[in-house]
């Protein structure tokens, strides 16, 4: 079959009715943006590029060069072309406005630059996260509220997953669909169209580390899975955890399998350890257009009313029956708690 490019796709999808002129374009420059992530994080050591930047994020978290490197490369990328009002980014405070010598567009894009960039100095996968909102009506100079708007608003979303293959997994929400870099060509191609994420898995992801923090159901769901074939659950599950939320993210687009990073006694009072904006919601899309499910373990993520650009929220999300499952004994709980 002849293979279809990122482009021609788009173009397609802008004849079908299912995505206008402005989103299409505004997708191809943010691919060609992260097809230079994707050259400075495989330089490694020999671009002068690992290690810390020596600043800290507006999360407070040690930023590394290439979370700096790719924040500046998105941020070029989108100022000049006309189809955004305004970016935020995980690496900055506040919103970044279209600069006034240059068009503007009626969409907002919010990205993840460089997702699990602790995995950088150790070459683990990496990646970039992305969403796209329209921008409300009449609004020039967008500030955080006008980016606060659900995940079901969302027109956009994707993620590029930098590993042995670079790969942009996107939805706009008419399925989910993996891209795979030519490198040889330069361009994204067409390598899955309509993913499905399998309703039943045996393999869960979640930092185990944090066990004795968790809160009850969470024990119960987890503690069920460990038991195994001998356990309620009558199956042996397996586990994996990269610590790189694009990385297992990906795995479970690509083979079934749930996500968890929930709540736990050290970051209950943050909300959660993942942010809604541009981690969350942009999964969620990707997950639910692929037949998944994805919630906070009491609600359906793309349904909260955010409060915050950088806010922070519980995140299960895969495939389809386990999230309902553990999301049901979470609330079975608050319920028994009354
Ligand atoms: P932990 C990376 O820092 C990240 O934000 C996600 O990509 C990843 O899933 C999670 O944090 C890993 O967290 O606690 O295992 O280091």
């Amino acid at each position: 079959m002849k293979p279809v490019s990122l482009i021609q796709f788009l173009i397609e999808e802008r004849r079908a009715g299912r995505i206008n002129a402005e989103l299409s374009l505004l997708i191809e420059v943010v691919a060609r943006a992260c097809k230079r992530i994707s050259v400075a994080t495989g330089k490694g050591a020999l671009g002068g590029v690992l290690g810390n930047a020596g600043s800290d994020n507006v999360q407070g978290e040690a930023q590394k060069k290439l979370d700096v490197i790719s924040n500046e490369i998105l941020l070029e990328a989108n100022a000049w072309g006309g189809q955004l009002a305004a970016c935020a980014s995980e690496e900055m405070e506040d919103p970044q406005p279209i600069p006034d010598m240059y068009p503007k567009g009626n969409h907002l894009l919010l990205f993840d630059p460089l997702d699990g960039s602790s995995n950088i100095d150790i070459n683990v996968s990496v990646g970039t996260i992305f969403s796209i909102l329209r921008c409300p009506d009449g609004i020039s100079e967008p500030a955080a509220e006008h980016f606060q708007q659900p995940g079901t608003e969302q027109l956009a979303a994707g993620y590029v997953v930098y590993g042995p293959a670079t790969l942009m997994v996107l939805t706009f929400g008419h399925g989910t669909h993996e891209f795979t870099l030519d490198r040889e060509v330069g361009s994204f191609t067409l390598s899955r169209r309509d993913i499905r994420i399998p309703e039943e898995t045996a393999e869960f992801a979640v930092n185990m580390s944090n066990q004795r923090h968790w809160e009850a159901p969470m024990q119960r769901y987890v503690g069920e899975l460990l038991a195994g074939k001998e356990g309620p659950r009558a199956k042996d599950f397996n586990m994996r955890w990269v610590a790189s939320m694009v990385a297992d993210v990906h795995r479970i687009v690509t083979r079934g399998g749930v996500f968890f990073y929930p709540l736990d006694a050290r970051n209950k009072a943050k909300g959660g350890k993942l942010r809604l904006m541009y981690e969350a919601n942009p999964m969620a899309f990707i997950v639910e257009q692929a037949g998944g499910a994805a919630t906070t373990g009491r609600e359906r993520i793309m349904e909260l009313q955010p409060t915050g650009l950088h806010q922070r929220v519980p995140v299960f999300l895969g495939s389809k029956k386990e999230i309902e499952l553990a999301t049901h004994y979470h609330r079975e709980a608050d319920g028994a708690q009354g």
